[in-house]
């Protein structure tokens, strides 16, 4: 008879040879509900992440740029999706993680809690919120998991394109008029440290990065990642003409990296605990889309059960 203890072997033999554990594999309670939170808060994500930006697709100022935000907004849909199947695989339900969600017992990244003010705001969220998701996503795509790491590779992929499409809504702002130069300096200086705090504490102060590491559920650290950011981050900045608001940003000849100022943990810290500037604000309207949305999940269950009738009956006339 097969033990706990050789099940616990067969999977840290699994985490040791760099495999990936599969759904139908044993694994511990604690790697089964870390990859829960963190899977479940990552799709929380997505999908409220759609809000700011939906905010501007009525005032995209060309069809193009409107067309290009609808799919880039319908994405973060779709990527929200493969992360909720993802977590299904632990043996959650959908409704369990939407209802955590809305009673605030699940979280989502901070980084939505910011209101988009202009359109440069757009373009900042591509390049920079886009941007700073990449850098951790593509670490997650050789996480242990995995459902986890191959819904990672395909949201890498379009987040790539993201991250394109902002930065060029910026490019032509900088090449504009003076007016438009101020609007993108604004949205940088709004949307830099807010960026930062997406890679969460730093790691002498981070809850879980140690045994998500052991588990190879997370590769790289909250600070290494965010450091690995700041690095890619800064000549882009250059190259489009705008001042990164640090005055402390200079670059380390010795260690070869552009090292920053103090983030704001209090900001960071009342906005993962729900005062942010817009936490009251999203769950509201997330919740009301999911009330609203009632009725077409109520007709496609009815749906699926008529048609699995009719198979059913459709299968004992056959037989
Ligand atoms: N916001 O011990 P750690 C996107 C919490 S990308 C809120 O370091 P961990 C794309 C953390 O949950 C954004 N809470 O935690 C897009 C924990 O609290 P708990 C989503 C945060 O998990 C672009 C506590 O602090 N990406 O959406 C944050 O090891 C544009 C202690 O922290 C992901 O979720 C935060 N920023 O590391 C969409 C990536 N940081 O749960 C639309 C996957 C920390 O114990 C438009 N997640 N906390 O109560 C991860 O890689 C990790 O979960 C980290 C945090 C790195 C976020």
């Amino acid at each position: 008879m097969t033990s706990n203890a050789d099940f616990q072997a067969a999977f840290d033999a699994t985490i040791g040879a760099d495999e990936k554990i599969e759904p139908r594999d044993w694994m511990p309670d604690g790697y089964r509900n870390t990859l829960i939170r963190q899977i479940a808060q990552h799709a929380h994500s997505e999908i409220i992440g759609m809000q700011p930006e939906a905010n501007w697709i009525t005032r995209a100022p060309t069809l193009q740029r409107k067309a290009i935000l609808i799919a880039k907004v319908q994405d973060e849909a779709g990527h929200g999706l493969y992360l909720y199947s993802a977590a299904e695989t632990l043996g959650v339900s959908r409704d369990e993680l939407q209802d955590l969600l809305h009673r605030g017992k699940q979280k989502y990244s901070s980084i939505f809690n910011y209101p988009t003010l202009s359109w440069a705001d757009i373009g900042a969220i591509g390049w920079l919120v886009d941007g700073a998701a990449i850098v951790n996503q593509i670490m997650l795509q050789g996480t242990s998991y995995g459902p986890y790491a191959r819904a990672m590779v395909r949201i890498c992929k379009e987040e790539s394109f993201h991250a394109r499409q902002g930065y060029s809504i910026l490019m032509r702002l900088a090449e504009g008029t003076e007016e438009q130069r101020a609007m993108l300096q604004d949205a940088v200086n709004r949307w830099w440290w807010p960026s930062l705090m997406m890679f969460g504490p730093h790691d002498s102060e981070s809850t879980h990065t140690e045994q998500s590491m052991e588990w190879r559920i997370k590769r790289i650290s909250n600070d290494d990642l965010r450091q690995m950011f700041v690095d890619q981050t800064v000549p882009q900045a250059h190259y489009l003409g705008v001042e990164i608001p640090d005055p402390d940003l200079h670059f380390d000849e010795d260690s070869g990296h552009w090292r920053f100022g103090d983030i704001d943990w209090d900001e960071f810290w009342a906005t993962v605990k729900g005062n942010g500037r817009m936490n009251r604000e999203r769950i509201a309207h997330k919740r009301k889309a999911w009330e609203d949305g009632a009725w077409v999940r109520e007709a496609a269950q009815a749906y699926a059960d008529k048609h699995a009738g009719r198979t059913s009956s459709m299968s004992e006339e056959a037989a």
